[in-house]
């Protein structure tokens, strides 16, 4: 059963990764309204990842007699400065959701509920992983640098980034 604090935390946290998906999809659409097939595939992945982390403290609450609220959910901006600075976007609402899992998991020790503390940790993962990804996103965007075709090739870059992340996700898990 779930402290009526941690019900709470992790509805905010759905609320959370609703908005992220929702932010993603905003950012799809923008990519697609300028050219960069490659950016919008990925973003659009991305937001299906967000609603299925959604989806799974869904399930979670429920499954601990809770309730899972459904949220609002902001509308998204829809325009952004250009691709570079979205990615930097990106990264930075990452790092929000990693403090807010981080601050998930103090609060499950906190309550002593080793229940909602072992779920957060396939959180405190794929954050680890989010993080990364972002990471090295941003890196090979400065190596491509700002010459006239940049744009083509960063489009490229995160094309090519998309296809390793859904090979990853098909991969059968380790032994
Ligand atoms: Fe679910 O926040 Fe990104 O990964």
């Amino acid at each position: 059963m779930l402290t009526k604090k941690m019900e709470k935390a992790l509805n905010e946290q759905i609320a959370l990764e609703a908005y992220a998906s929702w932010l993603y999809l905003a950012m799809a659409s923008w990519c697609d309204q300028e050219g960069l097939e490659g950016s919008a595939a990925f973003m659009i992945r991305q937001s299906d990842e967000e609603m299925d982390h959604m989806k799974r403290l869904y399930s979670y609450i429920t499954e601990m007699g809770g309730t899972a609220i459904v949220p609002g959910i902001k509308k998204p901006p829809t325009d952004f400065k250009n691709v570079v600075s979205m990615f930097q976007k990106v990264y930075d609402h990452e790092k929000k959701v990693t403090h807010s899992i981080n601050e998930l998991v103090a609060l499950s020790s906190k309550e002593h509920d080793h229940s909602s503390f072992n779920f957060l940790q396939w959180y405190v993962e794929e954050q680890r992983e989010e993080e990364a990804l972002m990471r090295m996103i941003q890196d090979r965007i400065k190596l491509i640098g700002k010459g006239p075709q940049s744009l083509y090739y960063i489009d490229k870059e995160i094309q090519r980034i998309n296809m390793e992340e859904i090979k990853k996700e098909q991969a059968p898990p380790a032994e």
